[in-house]
């Protein structure tokens, strides 16, 4: 009985406010599920450090390359997962900066997601010189020169885009910028796993995004608080 009335309390709910902003809450609704691979994904290989003994030596077991990462269970890691479409986020930008350091001669963040007007704060803590290079297309263009012991330095991009970004020094150091217009979004660790909470009642366009998979997209609704699961399969090539 008392499940029921909750039931219509949120029909209700959603239409009255639908037109308004729902402003989330606990009581929001939330997508969650998992991003996996059929077929047989590109082996990491070995990062060939041979140019700059210094880097190699920070690395005794070796490093490996990060354009595919996969996990147990074929699940997919570095995937983006956002709201594309249907968002009603109007919310600024996290005041707080996201932090991207480059540490071993390596990038401590290989997919880094952000908002449009948020600071990346970038930092050197390597005993040598890296001069980042975020390739922008959409965005402004830029590199920079950070000498061992430089203090870190903040930048915000205006417009979303993914960018890829490269160290102008060491060729192997690879990384993306993901700027999103929405704060609703994700990136997938080691089991693949995402969720988005927080999103009031409406229809939207879910996007995942990899490197080197491309792009899926699927929409769903979300009718009141619930959990709706979507899950994201990439077919690999080695
Ligand atoms: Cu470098």
């Amino acid at each position: 009985m008392r499940m029921q009335l909750a039931k219509v309390c949120v029909a209700a709910l959603s239409l009255v406010c639908a037109p308004a902003v729902v402003s989330p809450g606990p009581g929001a609704g939330a997508i969650s599920g998992k991003v996996s691979y059929t077929g047989t994904p590109a082996k990491a290989k070995p990062v060939d450090m041979s140019k700059e003994p210094a880097c190699a030596k920070m690395h005794p077991k070796g490093l490996l390359t990060e354009n595919v990462v996969t996990g147990p269970g074929n699940a997919l890691q570095n995937v983006v997962v956002y709201i594309s479409a249907g968002a009603p986020d109007s919310s600024a930008a996290p005041a707080a900066a996201v932090s991207f350091d480059q540490k071993g001669c390596h990038y401590a963040t290989h997919v880094l997601a952000l908002r449009t007007g948020q600071n990346v704060e970038i930092s050197n803590s390597d005993p040598l010189a890296h001069n980042i290079h975020p390739q922008a297309k959409i965005n402004r263009e830029w590199n920079r020169l950070q000498p061992p012991g430089t203090p870190p330095f903040s930048y915000s991009y205006e417009n979303e885009e993914f960018i890829p970004v490269k160290c102008n020094i060491h060729a192997w150091m690879k990384a993306y910028f993901v700027v999103l217009k929405t704060g609703h979004f994700a990136v997938t660790g080691e089991d693949g796993q995402f969720k988005l909470p927080d999103l009031p009642p409406g229809k939207y366009t879910v996007t995942a995004w990899h490197e080197s998979y491309g792009t899926r997209s699927q929409e769903l609704t979300i009718a009141g608080g619930e959990t709706q699961t979507l899950n994201f399969v990439f077919p690999a090539m080695p």
